[in-house]
């Protein structure tokens, strides 16, 4: 089943948003497969935005998540990686709508609350980067004659 790579960010963190945020995605069905709260070292976080390295606002991207604690998670089901895009909304809250993550709870670029991978091959990239195997829990769940 596929997998992908969600992270409330530090502002979330601070506002209180890991229990809504959390329950936006066990309610549309898909499993947690893993998560953890955990303080982002500036190594990690210079890979983990590699693809930004030549970027205006790398160097504020790399301070802002690495300046409090995030709640790091992988979460499981059919199509996630996209739909996780589309619960998350626009990059820019701004532009972000009403029901998305980023249209509810934030109104700057750079404090947008969430992170979710955006194709297959940055889910599988950032999952190895965030979490090892043991991390990661393969279980029964019983909603799931339900939902597939
Ligand atoms: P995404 O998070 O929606 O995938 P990306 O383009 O990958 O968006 O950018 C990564 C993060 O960098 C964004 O979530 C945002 O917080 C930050 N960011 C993007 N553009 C800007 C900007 O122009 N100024 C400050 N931060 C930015």
């Amino acid at each position: 089943m596929e997998k992908t790579f969600i992270m409330v960010k530090p502002d979330g963190v601070q506002r209180n948003l890991i229990g809504d945020i959390v329950n936006r995605f066990e309610k549309k069905g898909f499993k947690l497969a893993g998560g953890k709260l955990m303080q982002i070292p500036s190594s990690l976080a210079e890979e983990h935005y590699g693809e930004h390295k030549e970027k205006p606002f790398f160097g504020e991207l790399v301070e802002f998540i690495t300046s409090g604690p995030v709640f790091a998670m992988v979460w499981e089901g059919e199509n996630v990686i996209a739909t996780a895009r589309q619960m998350m909304g626009k990059t820019n809250p701004s532009e972000a709508l009403p029901g998305t993550v980023r249209g509810d709870f934030g109104l700057t670029v750079g404090k947008n609350v969430i992170h979710g991978s955006d194709s297959p091959e940055s889910a599988q990239r950032e999952i190895g980067l965030f979490f090892n195997g043991e991390e990661l829990l393969n279980y029964e769940k019983n909603d799931q004659n339900w939902l597939y």
